[in-house]
Order: structure tokens, then sequence, then C-alpha cells
């Protein structure tokens, strides 16, 4: 039987694709503190569309998708079919909606809030030369999860993650003038993703942080570290993309200090003792120092805190002082009735600002995912300690190699987007992942993955522990791989403890390390207030009745150093769908969605004041 010459093309098509994609440049690029550059924002508005059998991606044989249906190709498709009466489009996303990025779809559309899948987002923009010896990224916050982008007609990259940034060189495929882009964004997931599809939060899908384009020159700046070492002195690693820079060097204008670099094959180091005016950050003085990185004729211009975290014992020292972290957990969502996740500054102020000076904090949990840089930064500028995680949660699949290697990925992005940031003092690997072989090896290499990047910082994750009657050990072998313990605990909630009980209960360790109670945590519907003795569950009564008797039993723990109870602010979870007091959220808040305190608000502020002042 003879091929229809038209499926032979496909075929032949099909055998060329992966050679085509094993030829396609490697065009990514990480440009640490991209944010800070002078950039062409392309945020605002951007037509959408969905594509729920993926059309763009794929014919429905298999194969490449059919030009009908290619949201990415160059095309202005009403003047395309103007012109050609036999052209064929089943798409048009000049003439698509238009909504206004970053932010998740959810709030695109009332239909678009529970969708998961693939949306495409299309702009023009203008672009006019960036001069000879320049190159331009393309650059993107996150795109959750899944990211296609295409300029103008042409695939330049992909990116996994849905919550670190990524940037390619996009310099040979601009034109003067309009350019268009086009992103396919895929919130699907499965068991081998990271995070795993089954979460205890929503999944904000979409183009959530800022895109932007940003023009360097040839030589250039591509990563830099900068922070004050255990033993004392200013270290600065910088790796220069695009040749040899000439006296790469980190200048401290206010310190009056210069740190030569000296390059190798990999990266310019240097540093020098820390002067003694060095004014330490910490949460009481977030000393924050104008710092300019510059290497060839590329300057960053960063401020930078400089401050030592460090285990001794089962203390946590901050600056050589032992110190107690007074925290609270927190989603990346905004305040508000309908947060779509676009954190800006503002958002983010308000947020920390309630911990820092509402709660009388010093410490955050950012869970369950690298949060926006926005409030890493302001994290720093307010002096609040941060807890920084990737989404390794849950159940991924420990035994597949490809999904270790996308936490690891996900991993470094973070530790190079962040490692500058004095407010960070923990990287966590996991959150409450239940033993075995293959998730203790998982675990470990990805531990392994963060100290070969940064050895200023300690290592933790959220672990389960093991209870016997009124007495809880912690049983996970990761214990002696972290540097502090951190414990998830819901006793009184998931549990049928009475609260009264709560206080009594024990917690043993031999690890000899410090521990933090990394969530613990009631549901209140905010407004519902129920007086009786034994209040029920759900009502702010008995939340604050539980942070009471949960804070007892805090007490009594000789080696905790800190806490971080589940969580600031009520957040969207499409787990949760009992229809008088959840609604799809999560009502462990200890604010409402808009922003209202709960009575446990304040017990919580008052057992922080007590812990502050008695130190
Ligand atoms: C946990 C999880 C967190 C959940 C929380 C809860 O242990 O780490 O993601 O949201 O419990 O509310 O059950």
């Amino acid at each position: 039987m003879r091929m229809r010459p038209d499926l032979w093309l496909v075929a032949i098509l099909c055998a060329l694709l992966p050679v085509a994609a094993a030829a396609q440049p490697d065009r990514r690029a990480m440009l640490t503190g991209a944010e800070l550059r002078p950039a062409q924002s392309l945020d605002g508005a951007w037509h959408w569309s969905i594509d729920p059998y993926r059309d763009g991606i794929a014919g429905f044989h298999g194969g490449p998708p059919n030009a009908s249906t290619r949201r990415w190709s160059d095309v202005i498709v009403a003047e395309v079919a103007e012109r050609d009466p036999a052209a064929l489009f089943e798409f048009d996303m000049q003439r698509s909606p238009v909504t206004h990025l970053p932010g998740s779809w959810i709030g695109h559309a009332p239909e678009m809030r529970l969708y998961q899948g693939l949306v495409w987002y299309q702009r023009d923009f203008d672009f006019t030369s960036a001069g000879p010896g320049r190159r331009t990224y393309l650059r993107f916050g996150a795109v959750d999860y899944r990211a296609d982008v295409y300029l103008n007609g042409k695939l330049v990259g992909s990116h996994e993650g849905g919550f670190t940034p990524f940037a390619f060189d996009v310099t040979d495929l601009l034109r003067p003038g309009r350019n268009q882009i086009t992103v396919g964004a895929d919130s699907a997931r499965t068991n081998d993703d990271v995070p795993p599809p089954v979460t205890d939060w929503e999944t904000y899908g979409g183009i959530t942080r800022l895109v932007s384009l940003i023009s360097v020159p040839e030589t250039h700046i591509e990563d830099y570290w900068v922070r004050l070492t255990r033993d004392g002195r200013i270290a600065a690693t910088i790796r220069v993309a695009g040749g040899g820079a000439d006296a790469p060097r980190v200048r401290i204008p206010a310190l009056g200090t210069t740190i030569l670099l000296r390059c190798d094959a990999q990266a310019c180091t240097g540093s020098i003792a820390a002067p003694r005016r060095l004014k330490r950050w910490s949460p009481e003085t977030p000393t924050l120092y104008a710092v300019e990185i510059e290497a060839g004729g590329d300057v960053i211009h960063e401020r930078i805190g400089f401050r030592t975290i460090e285990v001794r014992g089962t203390d946590i020292l901050l600056n050589g002082k032992p110190i107690f972290l007074r925290g609270i957990s927190m989603h990346e969502e905004e305040l508000g009735s309908d947060p779509v996740r676009a954190m800006t500054p503002a958002a983010a102020r308000a947020l920390l600002t309630e911990i820092r000076d509402g709660l009388n904090g010093n410490f955050v949990r950012l869970a369950h995912y690298p949060h926006s840089e926005v409030t890493t930064r302001m994290a720093d500028e307010l002096g609040l300690l941060v807890w920084s995680e990737v989404q390794v949660y849950w159940r991924v699949n420990w035994s597949n190699p490809a999904t270790l290697a996308t936490a690891q990925a996900m991993m470094t992005e973070t530790i190079q987007r962040d490692r500058n940031r004095a407010s960070i003092i923990l990287w966590s690997v996991a959150n409450e992942t239940p033993v075995s072989e293959a998730r203790n090896a998982f675990l470990r290499a990805l531990i392994g993955t963060v100290r070969a990047q940064d050895d200023t910082r300690l290592v933790t994750a959220a672990l389960l522990s093991k209870r016997e009657g009124k007495v809880s050990t912690i049983d996970d072998p990761l214990a002696g791989d972290l540097d502090v313990l951190a414990i998830n605990t819901y006793n009184g909630w998931y549990s049928g403890d009475p609260l009264a009980s709560l206080p009594s209960l024990e917690w043993r360790s031999e690890s000899g390390k410090p521990m933090i109670f990394s969530e613990f945590g009631a549901d209140a519907q905010a407004g519902y207030h129920d007086a009786a003795p034994s209040p029920h569950k759900f009502s702010e009564d008995y939340q604050a009745d539980y942070y009471r008797q949960t804070l007892a039993m805090a007490r009594r723990v000789p080696f905790l150093r800190g806490m971080s109870p589940w969580i600031l602010k009520d957040f969207r979870s499409p787990r949760r769908q009992h229809p008088v007091y959840q609604q799809g959220w999560n009502r462990k808040g200890l604010l409402s969605p808009t922003g209202e305190r709960k009575q446990a608000f304040e017990v919580l502020a008052q057992e922080y004041a007590r812990i502050r002042d008695s130190r």
C-alpha cells in the first residue's frame, strides 16, 4: 500500500524533529539580579486563549501542529484571512480577550477559576536595536508550571517549575519595529513533576511574575554572590558571560571597600576581612549596603546585608548570638477576596509588616515553593529572617531521576536568584515527605545540591514525627543530614486530643540539633464565634484556644528554637470544600483573606512579645 504524500511529509518531519530540537541553540541564562537592571517591561495587556487539547503543540495524530492551530505563528490572522479566502485559522490571538499580566489566569474570567492545562498568551512590542556589542535577554520571573516561549514564530526555549526565573538570549531573533511574543503556559502536572498534582494549595497557573527584555553588554555579569563568611570575611564570587572581563571588582562605597577579583575558567573570586565598622544585618537593624558589582563595562547596583548564621549544639546563632525564630508561615497570595498571585511590593509589604509589627515576629516561612523576589527583597528591607523552600511536597516520584533533576534545577535557580539576600537563613528541601529508601536518597542528593552552592546558610526540611502516647520523637533518618530539624504537628486539630491536654505532650530528640515547629494550626472562619465552654472546630474561639494550649506545649520543649505556625492568612485550596466554613479556602490563617485579624492573632502576638522581651 502506498502512503499518502502528505503523510510522508509528516513522517519525514517527525523523523527530523529530534535533530531539529538537538540543534536548537541553548539560549538559557541565569541573569542574577535581572530585576535591578534597566529593562523594557513586557507586563501589561496580553491576549489569551485556552487550548485544552494542546492543538498548538502537536497535531491530533502526533507530529507537528497544524498551521490552523499553531498559536505561535508569526502571522496577523485577520490580514492573512482577508487576503486569502481559503485560509483556515481556528485561533486568532490578536482578537482573543485581553488580560493584564502578571497574574494567574484564575482571575481572567469566571470559567477559568479551576482550569488546569494549556493557555496561550501573546502580545506585540516594539523593539529598537540595543546597539552594537550588546545582547538582549527575554526574562520571566515565573510561569506556572511549564512554559514554551516563542518569539516571532520561533521556539526560543522552555522552562519547567513554576516558581523560578528564567531568561533566554534572543539577540538574533529580535527585529527592529514590531515583534510578537507568544507563551504557552501549561499548569498540568503528574507525579513526575514537582510539586505533584495533589497539594493543599491553589495552582495559580499562568504568567505570575514580571516579563521583561533586558539588554546587557556582550561581556556581562551572569551570576554574582556577595556575602559575609562565618570566618568574618566579605567574599564575592561572580560569573561573567561573553568573554574575559577586565578587572572585575565589587565596591561597597559606604565602607570605602573594594574587593578585587581573580578569575579562572569557572568564576572570579575574592575576599577581604570585614571592616570593623561593618554593621551586621539583623531583624533589629536590617542594614543594607549599596554594593556595585562590576565586570568589563557591566555594573549591577545591589543592596546587600551582611550577617552570619550557624548552629551550635541546639542553638541557632545569628551574628554569633543565640536567637529564637518568632515566625509564621505564608503562601504567596496577596490580601483580598480574589487573589491572583500578583505580588507587588505593596502587597508584600502589607503581609510582612503584619508579621513584624502585628505579630512581633522576626521570621517567616515562605511555603511551599520559592516566593517572588519582590518578597525576599522586602524581607531584607523590613528585617525578617526567611525560610525558603522548594516544592518537594508530600509524594513526588522519588525513583525517577528526571524528577530529581527537576527538583535540583529548581533549587539551583532559587539559590542563584536569592543567595545575596541576608534575610534568607534556611533552605528547605522538602515538606512532609513519607520516609522510604528512595525518598531518603532523593532528598540527600538535593541537600548535596544546596551545600555545593551555599556554605553560609542552614539546611532544613519539614518532617513528620512519631507519636506514642504523650511522647513524640523525630525518627526520620534524614535528621542526620540537616542542620535544623523542623516538625509539622497538628495535635488538637487533626487528632482528637482535647485542647486542655496539649500542654502535657512531650517532645524528645536524640539529635542534639535545634528544632523548630515549622507548622501547627487550626481552621477558623473569621467572624464565627462560639463562646461555649468547649468551642467547636472552625470557630475563632477554638483556634485561639488551640494556640494558647499549643504555645504552652512549645514552651516546654528544651531544644525548640523557633516556630512558624500555619499560617498568616487564609489561602485558596481546592481540597477544602466544607460549604459553611471553607468554600475552597484553607482557613488556618490568623488573618481572613481580606486581612481581618482573628482572635488567635493576638494570642500569638502576645507570646512573641513575651519571648522577645524575655531575652
Ligand atoms: C500540612 C501541610 C500544609 C497544609 C497543612 C494543613 O501539614 O504542610 O501544606 O496546608 O498541613 O492545613 O493541613
